[in-house]
């Protein structure tokens, strides 16, 4: 029986991302299954750590139904972040730093408090310091964007970058604020908040028990990524990107 080569796997992970290299799925020669793709997850980031990067928080993916059905899949994953990942609001990205970049409209949160524990529904808000219009930058470093749950969990669930908008610390009304996905002006995406599990408060009541589930604490001051609003579209990585953020309230 031939047993799993986490560090083998974990690395090419790791260099297909640093060196912009795509790389064939790996569980049709590996086969493994979800927990081990969460093990190769967090070699993979242990890669990072040593090379001196920092935790800044944990990102949820196919929180919407939209996501869900653009990548043919069925369930809430998460992965880790990390500081080299984070750009300043309005900063120009420069995209050849990527393979395929996608970018998703997102909501972030700020906790203020460790969460140590499974939270309710009622509980989270006190945890959070505030929250914050997000843009996420995926880019999974399979072919074609093309792989199966476990794989893009093993990616890191395509964790490559975010912006993170002005913090409020009204987190209150989130459950249907519209979103609008705009390159160089034009509408790309609209939705609403409402798309991330009905409000994407509860994201951060599904982080509170995937990391308990993990034996991890979630520090005060960490990032959470509530997951996309809408589909997201691909970028074009010949340009420079300026990413901006804001929310869109009804008056
Ligand atoms: O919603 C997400 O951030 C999921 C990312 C992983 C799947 C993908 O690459 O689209
Ligand atoms: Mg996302």
């Amino acid at each position: 029986m031939s047993t799993l080569d986490i560090h083998a796997i974990s690395t090419a992970l790791d260099n297909a991302a640093r060196f912009q290299e795509e790389i064939d799925p790996l569980t049709p020669v590996h086969g493994f299954n979800l927990d081990d793709a969460y093990l190769i997850q967090r070699a993979s980031i242990a890669l990072r750590h040593a090379r001196g990067e920092l935790p800044v928080g944990i990102k949820l993916g196919f929180t919407s139904r939209a996501k869900m059905i653009q990548m043919g899949v069925d369930s809430l994953i998460w992965g880790l972040l990390t500081d080299a990942m984070l750009y300043e609001e309005g900063a120009v990205v420069d995209l050849s730093g990527f393979i395929h970049p996608r970018a998703e409209p997102e909501v972030c949160f700020l906790t203020k408090r460790d969460i140590d524990r499974p939270l309710t529904l009622l509980e989270a808000s006190s945890y959070l310091e505030g929250v914050a219009p997000a843009i996420e930058i995926i880019d999974s470093r399979y072919r074609n964007f093309k792989f199966t749950l476990e794989d893009v969990v093993a990616d890191n669930c395509s964790s490559a970058g975010l912006v993170v908008g002005a913090l409020s610390s009204n987190i209150t009304d989130l459950a249907n604020l519209g979103v609008a996905l705009r390159f160089n002006g034009k509408p790309m995406q609209i939705g609403s908040t409402g798309a991330i599990l009905g409000d994407p408060l509860r994201s951060v009541v599904q982080a509170s028990r995937l990391a308990a589930r993990a034996e991890m604490v979630l520090p005060a001051g960490s990032l959470i990524m509530a997951g996309a609003a809408t589909g997201c579209p691909s970028i074009d990585r010949r340009h420079a990107c300026q990413c901006r953020n804001q929310f869109l309230r009804a008056c």
